[in-house]
């Protein structure tokens, strides 16, 4: 059955991967599913058949016969679920790379969207730049316990797993700010999951779309 995922017709980003579609498109690469994009401009989010996809207005969603589910870590389960190569065998392994998710989601992403969001949108509030700082530790304090956890392990529990996928493409964000850096042992997970086959034909993919045109 054809799957189909939405993305920006033109992201922020200009083609950085740090919109979402981008890990799903990791996903679907790494269990080798093909895929179609539909491409969505700013003002179709809030149209009526975005809308019947996703009642957030947002991407990326994923359609596939009479299935639409929207909420990237929602997506990348259903696909981790239903095709080998996200998922370890065994139960309790199993069990743990959906723990990862929920923490790459849950507990390490909000402070990051926080600083994201205290970046672009509070800097010229009076306050801002007050704030900024303060937003940047609650990061920190995050990456340290993870880079503490991680130690100069390869991957968060043993083998690549849906939980590694989904915490590399959380921490991407950490990129251009720099504090990613700050976490020698985080930045090398990242760049070790950046340079998987699968997350460069995601990215080369939304590349394609979103790479400034001479
Ligand atoms: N919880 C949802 C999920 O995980 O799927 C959040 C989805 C979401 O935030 N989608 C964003 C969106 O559709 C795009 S990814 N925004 C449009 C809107 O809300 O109107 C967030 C994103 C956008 C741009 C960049 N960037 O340019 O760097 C990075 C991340």
């Amino acid at each position: 059955m054809t799957i189909t995922i939405t993305a920006f017709e033109r992201s922020p980003d200009g083609g950085k991967g740090l919109a979402r579609d981008t890990r799903v498109r990791w996903a679907l690469e790494e269990v080798g599913r093909p895929y179609d994009v539909r491409l969505v401009s700013f003002p179709a989010l809030e149209e009526p058949a975005h809308l019947a996809r996703n009642p957030f207005g947002q991407i990326p969603t994923y359609e596939e016969g009479e299935l639409t589910l929207f909420e990237s870590g929602a997506i990348v389960f259903h696909i981790a679920e239903r095709n080998a190569g996200l998922f370890p065998e065994r139960a309790s392994a199993r069990a743990r790379a959906i723990m990862w998710m929920f923490a790459a989601l849950n507990t390490v992403e909000p402070p990051i969207l926080e600083f994201a969001n205290a970046k672009l949108l509070e800097s010229s509030e009076p306050w801002g730049p007050k704030r900024l700082p303060l937003v940047a530790d609650r990061v920190r304090s995050r990456l340290q316990e993870l880079s503490d956890h991680l130690g100069g392990a390869e991957w968060l529990d043993g083998e690549f797993s849906a939980g590694d996928l989904m915490m590399v493409s959380v921490l991407l964000r950490m990129k251009p700010s720099g504090i990613l850096y700050e976490f020698p042992s985080l930045a090398a997970y990242v760049a070790r999951g950046e340079a998987r086959p699968a997350y460069q034909r995601a990215f080369a993919a939304q590349l394609a779309i979103n790479a400034p045109k001479p």
